[in-house]
């Protein structure tokens, strides 16, 4: 953990099934949540401090694209407003099975202001893009935020960590 220079902490959001553990195995500084969301019970505390937020769907289940508003009004209500957000239509894999066209998906992204990237957990199609272009971001935000005020980096650290259960569903890296 010393070994770092900055740790962000990176929240995923979005209807069960759509492929955020199975996303986040790759990377294990990534906060998961623990299958809250099929009881709607993701409150506050899970986006408490957050510096990136990951907001998933499913290409192929337009009944989890309809939800993300539902979504996206949580993150209006918790999360910080300068979180670096995402949206991600995963499950590009699934080719004859999709719902949700790019262009469907890219727009609601604008719409909220939001970064858009379809990726496949399975094929690992997007996903280190996902999580390099999103460091990246955060680093940079950071530097600049230092060389600005140089004592005031670290104040906005998460130093929480929390580990993430095993998936006997995901795709092994
Ligand atoms: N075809 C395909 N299946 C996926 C992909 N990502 C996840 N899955 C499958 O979708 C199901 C739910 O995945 P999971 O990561 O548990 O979803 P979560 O509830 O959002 O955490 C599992 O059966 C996964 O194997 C993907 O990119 N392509
Ligand atoms: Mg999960």
């Amino acid at each position: 953990m010393e070994d770092y220079k900055y740790l962000f902490k990176v929240v995923l959001i979005g209807e069960a099934g759509v492929g955020k553990t199975c996303l986040v195995r790759r990377f294990t500084q990534i906060w998961d949540t623990a299958g809250q969301e099929k009881f709607r019970s993701i409150t506050q505390s899970y986006y408490r401090a957050a510096h990136g937020l990951i907001l998933v769907y499913d290409v192929c289940s337009q009944n989890t694209f309809d939800a993300l508003p539902q979504w996206m009004t949580d993150v209006e209500a918790f999360a910080n407003q300068k979180v670096l957000s995402y949206l991600v239509g995963n499950k590009t894999d699934r080719m004859d099975a999709r719902e949700v066209p790019t262009h469907i998906g890219r727009q609601f992204a604008d719409r909220y202001e939001m970064n858009f990237l379809e990726t496949s957990a399975k094929e690992a199609d997007n996903v280190d893009k996902l999580f390099t272009d999103i460091a990246v971001r955060l680093t940079d935000e950071m530097r600049d935020r230092s060389r600005l005020a140089p004592d005031s980096n670290t104040t906005n650290i998460s130093t929480n960590t929390k580990s993430i259960s095993s998936c006997s569903q995901c795709f092994k890296p």
